[in-house]
């Protein structure tokens, strides 16, 4: 009897495996989405922006990718099990880290012509849109290589890991902002894979989920205190100024998507 349950268990863990990787597979996120912490200051995560398929029968023919600036990012920590967040009044991204991560693009022109940084106002780089050229919707996949730089976790803060959500958009057509609003979801003219419920034109829909880029705290060398137990969990989100600032792709100052 007992051997039994331990193989219908084992089948149940091999086909929830198998579901788990395949919603992997099945939308745009990070080919490595988690690293330990590190202070190391040229240490970088290399990874890619999978895209596995168009917005329905679509191709994409744009993305923009970026990470949240922690200067007005939104900071959610876990309640409990990890699994629900709160967002606590005025906690700022730097109680829980050191320094804000960028992204360094690793020059490729495998699906895109045309590439150019998303920066800070002070024009540190936390992402890239890219552009000129198109992922065919079905059976092609692309990856959009770029290093993500190491990030130290506050030694006196209680965050066990830090997940930071990073706002995706894969662009299909070149419409405005209200050809978006009445899409087909079927076959949208943009998938976006941001954080639902921010407030902004380019939230996800609810049904949909956002890529998550995780840095473990180093338990060995960066113990938590001891009044935290085990700790908890913190998320960054970009904030809605950021995603009306950073989503809108402008080339010689002009917008070229969404459309004005
Ligand atoms: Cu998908």
């Amino acid at each position: 009897m007992l051997n039994r349950n331990k193989i219908s268990l084992a089948v149940a863990a091999v086909a929830l495996t198998a579901l788990a990787s395949q919603q992997a597979v099945a939308h745009t996120r990070l080919t490595v989405s988690s690293t330990q912490e590190s202070s190391a200051a040229h240490g970088t995560t290399t990874t890619a922006v999978n895209i596995p398929h168009g917005c329905g029968d679509n191709a994409v023919i744009g993305n923009v990718f970026f990470l949240p600036d922690t200067n007005s990012a939104i900071v959610q920590t876990s309640t409990d099990n990890f699994d629900a967040f709160e967002t606590p009044e005025g906690d700022n991204a730097l109680d829980y880290i050191v320094n804000q991560p960028f992204i360094r693009l690793i020059k490729s022109r495998d699906v895109f012509e045309m590439q150019e940084f998303i920066t800070d106002p002070l024009g540190n780089p936390l992402g890239f849109w890219a552009g000129q050229g198109e992922l065919p919707a079905h059976n092609w996949v692309a990856q959009l290589p770029i290093n993500i730089t190491a990030v130290a976790i506050q030694p006196d803060s209680c965050a066990s890991k830090v997940v930071f959500i990073p706002a995706i958009a894969n662009i299909c057509k070149l419409t405005s902002l209200a050809e978006i609003n009445g899409q087909d979801p079927d076959n949208p003219n943009v998938d976006f894979w941001t954080a639902p419920d921010v407030g902004t034109p380019y939230d996800a829909p609810a049904w949909n989920y956002p890529a998550t880029y995780t840095v473990e705290r180093d338990l060995e060398n960066n113990p938590l205190p001891e009044s935290c137990g085990d700790g908890f969990a913190v998320r960054i989100v970009p904030s809605a100024a950021q995603l009306n600032r950073d989503m809108p792709v402008t080339i010689n100052g002009q917008q070229v998507w969404p459309l004005p």
